[in-house]
């Protein structure tokens, strides 16, 4: 634990470090960094998140969520934060699974991808039965409510969920919504939910969207016509739920893009794709290497960490076998992401480490963070982690550790300052402070790479 002079003298230096900040982030960006070693800290060199849907129920298990806090720096609760787990009777809230999971990633410094508002599955039976007008209400209540419950810590919202039909008619999906409310209820709940947490990117969120086809297309021009009348909406996101029926479309890149174009943000939200091995792993790569080519797309969610607890278990669609070890597909989305796996010739020893976040102070404009670093069963010498920050925000001071800055001013990398040796089980920590500039997101931190 700091004393409370060391955290004096450390906030009396940051108007000096924020002046030699400025100019290391405008000379750091040329990229010598080591390739990083986890899903999320190679992604993280990127400057895109990289996530995973979580069950709260898995949470006590170790390997599980030893695996979610190595690899992944963004978290979307599978079923927790839907209409039937939230508000199974009108006007009660359920939130208990949900804060478990938001907990879990704040404290880690995860980001939290809240899925979903409404959608026509996983809704209780009371929202079938109303008629338009509490129909209305009820909807829009359930996104004040919902959104507010956790507002300033989702990054994004999954505002509308699946509101199109599959098949070559462009139409809208059957729903107590599309057909008491009509086409506008998607406008709606766009327009309650920028109302409920402004610093929330909205997205709407689909399947089956993922090539150029008439069911995209339909999304396609929904997204331009809000752009067109300002209707607030951040984000599209797409399922990219892949197997030998559905296959990773050959204009997967050119989809993105297209949407992308129309100014918003693209993020692969709940990826999976059966099968195993080589042609596994190269789909998958091809993904990586897609949103990676389209600079608005932003992150990517794989749709579970365990082939064990997927929802198609018996299509082996993940990254991570049933035992936690990893798949050919995890080595081929992490160095689709830039990064490599073990045989680090800076580090014969196999040493690790492991970064976790935590708040500290907070003002109405700025808060700081400390980033904890901890070595594994080996000493380390040396040790690197990212520090990930929700645009706008600003860091303007850091202390006990090397900054380096990427093109975008979003994603720090963070080296030691004198504080790399470890030995064994020790913990060092730096930290930093963030302007807020309206968002007090938590930062994500990336994995751990040690030396
Ligand atoms: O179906 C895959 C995904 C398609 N896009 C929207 C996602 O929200 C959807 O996720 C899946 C979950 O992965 C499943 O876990 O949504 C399913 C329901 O629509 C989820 O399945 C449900 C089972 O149907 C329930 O029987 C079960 O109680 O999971 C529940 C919790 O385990």
């Amino acid at each position: 634990m700091h004393t409370s002079t060391s955290s004096r003298a450390r906030r009396a230096l940051a108007p000096v470090l924020t002046g030699l900040l400025a100019v290391a982030g405008l000379t750091a960006a040329s990229g010598t960094a080591e390739a990083a070693s986890t899903l999320a800290g190679a992604a993280a060199e990127k400057g895109r998140y990289f996530g995973t849907a979580v069950a709260a129920n898995h949470l006590g298990e170790a390997p599980y969520v030893s695996t979610l806090n190595t690899e992944f720096d963004s978290v979307t609760p599978e079923n927790e934060m839907k209409w039937d787990a939230l508000e199974p009777s009108r006007g009660a809230f359920n939130f208990a699974a949900a804060d478990r999971i938001v907990s879990h990633a704040q404290s880690r410094g995860m980001k939290v991808r809240g899925h979903t508002l409404v959608w026509h599955s996983q809704l209780p039976s009371w929202v079938a039965g109303l008629g338009a007008t509490d129909l209305r209400s009820a909807m829009n209540n359930h996104i004040n409510q919902v959104m507010g419950h956790w507002k300033g810590k989702i990054h994004s919202w999954d505002v509308v969920n699946e509101a199109f039909q599959d098949g070559s008619s462009g139409a809208r999906r059957s729903s107590p919504f599309q057909d008491k409310l009509g086409n506008g209820f998607i406008e709606e709940a766009f327009r309650a939910a920028r109302a409920a947490d402004p610093a929330a990117k909205l997205c709407y969120n689909d399947y089956n969207t993922d090539g150029i086809n008439a069911k995209s297309n339909a999304v396609y021009n929904m997204v331009r016509d809000f752009k067109a009348r300002g209707v607030p909406i951040d984000c599209v996101g797409f399922q990219s739920h892949f197997n030998s029926a559905s296959p990773v479309p050959a204009d997967y890149q050119a989809n993105l893009q297209r949407f992308a174009d129309l100014g918003v943000e693209v993020q692969i939200t709940e990826l999976d794709i059966e099968g195993s091995g080589t042609s596994q792993a190269t789909s998958y790569a091809n993904v990586v290497k897609a949103c990676l080519a389209v600079t608005r797309c932003t992150g990517i969610t794989v749709w579970g960490i365990t082939d064990k607890y997927s929802w198609r278990a018996s299509g082996t669609p993940l990254l991570f076998d049933s035992n936690y070890n990893k798949k050919p597909a995890y080595t081929a989305v992490l160095n689709a992401l830039g990064g490599t796996s073990g045989g680090d010739p800076g580090n014969p020893g196999g040493a690790t480490c492991t970064a976790t976040y935590s708040k500290q102070e907070e003002w109405s404009d700025r808060f700081n963070g400390r980033v904890t670093i901890t070595a594994g069963s080996a000493a380390i010498t040396g040790w690197t982690t990212t520090v990930t920050l929700t645009s706008p925000q600003k860091i303007t001071a850091t202390w006990n550790g090397s900054p380096t800055w990427d093109s975008s001013g979003n994603v720090m990398t963070m080296r030691p300052n004198g504080n790399g040796s470890l030995a064994a089980g020790a913990s060092t920590s730096f930290g930093f402070t963030v302007m807020k500039n309206g968002n007090s997101a938590a930062p994500a931190i990336g994995g751990c790479t040690a030396s």
